[in-house]
């Protein structure tokens, strides 16, 4: 049976099964910390700490090869100046591959079940609000999920009250007192928002538009992890700004903001 068809089978099992390939093949027991890179947030892990193993994401079990240009496809373990142990996730799987929900939050399974107690998701997205400068990190303080679909399965009611820990985002001000914070709309993608259904988004309490970020959350909770999220606005909304949007747009806003946010982030997990 090949690991896809695993994941089929038993969600939780293949999670299992790629947490133990990951403590063998990167020699660490058990992590602390698992930490998903978004558009934007590739060079971010370079500066959370050492890294002591590299894992292409093909060879574990249950995981996907990017679809992305721009999206990193390895899994790397990363020792911190004080000593934590975080499992960086270059490689999302997004709704829009086809894959199912299963495929999207094996990630995030895999990463509770190699121990992680903190989640930390960062995504590149559309901005709402036009004082958001393409470049700007903002906050996930909630998330509305518009894809009609759930990472759970079953009776299985999990409450999301303050999803986005209040905590970390605390312990994020600090770092950067200037971080504004905003509500993320999951879209299924991977095409861009229309004019119209941004302004849909905004009337029902957007501020940031994207294709991830909400269904790993979810998920994250659910496994008992503390979830805390970043986006970095890599362009305004469509409609919200009179230019059209571009992927190549969404790189260059990304590989711009890149220290600043790579330092901001590796300032916040010191602080976890
Ligand atoms: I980067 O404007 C990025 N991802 N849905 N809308 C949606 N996803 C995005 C956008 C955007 N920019």
């Amino acid at each position: 049976m090949s690991t896809t068809d695993f994941l089929n089978t038993d969600p939780f099992a293949a999670a299992r099964a790629a947490a133990d390939y990951i403590a063998e093949e990167t020699a660490v027991d058990s992590h602390d910390v698992a930490l998903v890179l978004g558009s934007g947030w590739g060079a971010a892990a370079d500066l959370i700490g050492e890294t002591t193993a590299t894992l292409s994401a093909e060879e574990v079990p249950g995981f996907h090869a990017p679809a992305v240009e721009g999206h990193v496809g390895t899994i790397r373990s990363v020792l911190t100046a004080d000593g934590k142990r975080a499992l960086v996730l270059g490689a999302r799987t997004h709704y829009y591959e086809g894959k199912g929900v299963r495929a999207v939050v094996h990630g995030i399974r895999a990463a509770a079940a190699a121990g992680c107690t903190t989640l930390v998701l960062t995504n590149g997205c559309g901005g709402l609000n036009d004082n958001w400068a393409p470049g700007t990190p903002v906050l996930i303080k909630d998330h509305i999920n518009l894809t009609a679909a759930s990472p759970l399965e079953g009776a299985t009611f999990v409450d999301l009250t303050d999803l986005y820990s209040s905590r970390i985002r605390g312990l994020a001000r600090e770092v950067d007192p200037t971080l504004g914070e905003g509500v993320y709309a999951q879209f299924t993608g991977p095409h861009y928002e229309t004019p119209a259904e941004v302004q849909y988004a905004k009337r029902i309490g957007a501020d940031l538009v994207g294709m991830s970020t909400a269904l790993e959350a979810i998920a994250g909770r659910h496994a008992g992890m503390e979830v805390f999220g970043i986006s970095l606005v890599t362009n305004l909304a469509a409609g919200i700004s009179p230019v059209p949007l571009s992927h190549q747009e969404v790189i260059e806003a990304g590989q711009a903001a890149g220290p600043r946010i790579s330092r901001l982030l590796a300032d916040i997990i010191a602080k976890l």
